[in-house]
């Protein structure tokens, strides 16, 4: 039987109410033990009541509101009693020692939502999108975060799951009539199913570049000549004095990073090292990072100086570094000081045809909002399809994309059915383990012990 565990929901430090959370077979008991009002053991549940809290030594500790939560009815399954108290450090320390003493242990990180995945209330993606929603910063991140907890990426692999059981139950009648000219499913068809399954195996694994990205924040690198201005322009995205600025060229040596949000997402900005010829040592590290940064990038902002326009030819060098998925900004600098129209015409000569061109001066601000809304329309992503964002997911699926492609050479190359269903087999067990619900043993032993080699 599983212990009783308690911990403050609500973030450390020093709140108008924190919240503890108790929950296991005992909860309702121990929680009666250091409370003075009505017995909670004989209240329904799904109801909030007024009370004292006592503490280690039964001393009144604070007048508290305890919520019932009666199993199954709670989000860990288990019977479950919130606690808000006034979020004194003091009073929220002593809660925890009060409800320790009386039988409850300490809960480990991601415990209450361990239990509600192990009580069946919640699939393990859905589990894992609670982290996801707890750390969102943006409505992007949140948006996606929702989608997984209301079981998004779980209907994806359940519909891969039934094609895969459905190529696997063709197999295996072909099989039964291999003997007998009976032509059961073709190949073709059974090509048909493998190839959908490895497109949108496919296409769920590269959903996880744009969107770990909008979790963690969308990578822009801000390249250009010493003095163009990055960094005041990251101070100035930022709304802080994070990266020196100075008139000296070459100030700015290691990456910078911040993020910010701008709309629904979140932007992780890298001011670099200005991009010149030198001798320093040090410098020309800090460069090679500016490259290494500039790769990194999912939108590469070139920012140019209209009082000291760049080389046609340095133009040329950073354009033949940006690959196809990257999307390319020009922004001119320095409009405070004189009018760009003629510079930008010259830069746009040198530039891909549809790369946006922005005037602004990182001085004044003037300019800035138009370069917002330049890179969040450069981001919207692909309509409403599923995202991946979790790491252990997309290892998963960079998995299961292996097998299928296996079993589509296999089925190109007329392989026998036997070899076939291993891979198949494989790939289900990639994508099983995303969503924690291994195909039951008894399911998967009516299907491949026909499979056996040898046959
Ligand atoms: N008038 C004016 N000056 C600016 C503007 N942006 C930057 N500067 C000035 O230009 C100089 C260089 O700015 P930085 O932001 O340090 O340039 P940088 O591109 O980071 O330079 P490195 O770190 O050397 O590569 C500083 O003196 C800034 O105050 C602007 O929009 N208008
Ligand atoms: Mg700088």
């Amino acid at each position: 039987m599983s212990s009783t565990v308690c911990a403050v929901s609500t973030p450390p430090g020093v709140g108008g109410i924190a919240v503890a959370r108790v929950s296991g077979p005992d909860a309702f008991r121990i929680v009666n033990k250091i409370w003075k009002g009505k017995s909670l053991e004989k209240c329904d549940s799904h109801t909030a009541h007024l009370g004292t809290i006592l503490d280690s030594e039964s001393r009144p500790l604070d007048q508290a509101v305890v919520t019932l939560f009666r199993a199954p009815r709670s989000f860990t399954g288990e019977d479950t009693v919130e606690i808000s108290v006034h979020g004194s450090t003091y009073v929220q320390r002593e809660l925890l020692n009060s409800l320790i003493n009386s039988g409850a242990s300490l809960a480990q990180p991601g415990e209450f939502t361990r239990r509600a995945y192990l009580s069946g209330n919640l699939g393990l993606t859905e589990a894992e999108a609670v982290a996801d929603i707890i750390a969102s910063t943006s409505r992007a991140a949140h948006s996606i975060a929702m989608n997984q907890m209301r079981g998004s990426v779980s209907k994806k692999l359940e519909k891969l799951h039934d094609q895969l059981l459905e190529l696997a139950s063709l197999l295996e009648l072909e099989l039964d009539f291999s003997e007998e000219d009976v032509e059961f499913a073709s190949r073709e068809k059974l090509m048909t199913i493998a190839r959908d399954i490895q497109f949108e195996v496919n296409r769920l694994y590269r959903s996880f570049a744009s969107g770990n990205a909008i979790k963690n924040g969308i990578p822009v690198a801000l390249i250009g000549q010493t003095n163009a201005g990055k960094s005041s322009l990251l101070n100035t995205l930022i709304g802080d004095q994070k990266a020196i600025v100075s008139n000296i060229h070459g100030t700015t040596r290691d990456v910078i990073e911040d993020t910010c949000e701008i709309g629904d997402y979140l932007f992780r900005f890298m001011d670099t090292a200005g991009l010149r010829d030198t001798t320093d040592e040090i410098e020309a590290i800090g460069i090679s990072r500016s490259h290494q940064a500039m790769k990194k990038a999912q939108i590469v902002i070139l920012l140019t100086d209209v009082t000291s326009p760049m080389p046609q030819e340095k133009v040329a060098e950073i354009i033949e570094q940006i690959s196809p998925d990257q999307k390319l900004i020009a922004a001119v600098n320095k409009t405070d000081l004189a009018l760009p129209d003629e510079y930008i015409a010259e830069l746009r000569s040198q530039l891909p045809a549809d790369t946006p061109v922005i005037p602004l001066s990182a001085a004044t601000g003037e300019g800035i909002d138009n370069l917002c809304l330049i890179i969040t329309t450069l981001v919207t992503p692909e309509s409403q399809q599923v995202t991946i964002t979790n790491a252990r997911h997309a290892e998963a699926l960079h998995n299961a994309s292996d097998s299928i492609t296996r079993v589509i050479t296999a089925l190109e190359s007329n392989l026998s059915g036997d070899l076939i269903a291993l891979d198949i087999r494989e790939t289900l067990s990639h994508l099983s383990s995303i969503s924690g619900n291994i195909t039951s043993e008894d399911i998967l032993q009516s299907i491949f012990s026909r499979f056996c080699i040898g046959k």
